[in-house]
């Protein structure tokens, strides 16, 4: 039986992956862990612990009570907020995934991280861009997402830890906000077509990135921790993707439901570059051969589901 301890576990990712995991797991066996709590099913529905990943002592701690055997550390500073602050995003990012590993050494735990698309930058081959190739990132996020891959192979060859990951592209989903992100403008879309009928983009028309359905995020992390562990030869981190667009033609999807729907654009300089140095398509065969990923939604399905659950709340 699993026992598995979340880090940012109210954040974007964690606050569905920790409701998910304790689904399949079970409550008890599922330990969220946050900066701070709040009023959320992934708080108030099993364990929760205040734990700053920057604190290892506390990490550690907590690990122990717990007797945890899967350490999955999602507390990170996105794209966008991360090049505002880069000396505190490296602080954070790079520290709290030290840690992160530190405790699953010690526990002997399974490991998992997310990396992104950020880890290429603009040397790297910009379509269906293999999963192995150059890794010259210009963003702060990009070295923190690179040096977290290899840190995390580094923990597997030294110490045996059982590390992996996924590079995620953006992740949409109606549930938690995501925040500081360059692909946010895809949630946001979605959440001002509903409510006002327009949305101004800040990533301009024609600019390619690629995207996955939070739903389609989650099951890869659960079908990669439990991957046969003899067919990884990519432990950290595997492409994935679900689908690439421009801004317009999520607009145009988006127009099939709500046919008055309005896009303009007012281009922010520095997301805009960020999404400028990341690739328009990824290649995920990788993943589809080693552990058979493969997603279920595509931008037409997914349009359906965000603007019918964004109806109803
Ligand atoms: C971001 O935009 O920073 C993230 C990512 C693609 O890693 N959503």
């Amino acid at each position: 039986m699993k026992r598995i301890m979340i880090t940012g576990a109210l954040g974007q990712i964690g606050s569905e992956l920790t409701v998910k995991l304790r689904e399949i797991y079970g409550a008890d066996q599922v330990i969220a862990t946050d900066i701070r709590k709040n009023e959320t099913e992934a708080a108030l529905s099993g364990p929760f612990e205040m734990v700053d990943v920057t604190d290892a002592r506390t990490m550690l701690e907590v690990a122990k009570k717990y007797n945890v055997d899967s350490v999955i550390h999602m507390a990170a500073l996105l794209s966008a907020t991360a090049e505002a602050n880069p000396v505190f995003a490296w602080n954070l990012n790079m520290g709290g995934l030290m840690n992160a590993l530190e405790t699953a050494r010690e526990l002997n735990a399974q490991f998992f991280t997310p990396s992104s698309i950020g880890a290429f930058g603009p040397s790297t081959p910009k379509d269906r861009t293999p999963q192995d190739t150059i890794h010259r990132p210009t963003t702060m996020y990009g070295v923190n997402k690179v040096a977290g891959e290899l840190l995390s192979d580094y923990y597997f060859h030294k110490f045996g830890v059982d590390t992996r990951g996924l590079r995620f592209p953006g992740l949409i989903s109606y549930v938690t906000p995501p925040g500081g992100g360059t692909t946010d403008y895809a949630v946001e879309i979605y959440y001002e077509a509903v409510k006002n009928g327009k949305y101004t983009s800040y990533i301009d028309k024609g600019t390619y990135m690629d995207m996955m359905y939070m739903p389609d995020a989650l099951d890869a992390i659960v079908q990669l921790m439990e991957a046969d562990p003899s067919k990884l030869k990519h432990r950290n981190s595997f492409n994935v993707t679900a689908m690439s667009f421009e801004p317009e033609q999520i607009a145009a999807e988006i127009r099939k439901h709500i046919p008055h729907f309005e896009i303009t654009y007012q281009v922010d300089p520095i997301r805009q570059a960020i999404a400028d140095s990341w690739p328009n398509s990824i290649d995920d065969s990788a993943a589809v051969e080693e552990w058979g990923f493969k997603a279920n939604f595509d931008l037409r399905k997914m349009t359906v589901d965000m603007l019918d659950k964004l109806k109803q709340k």
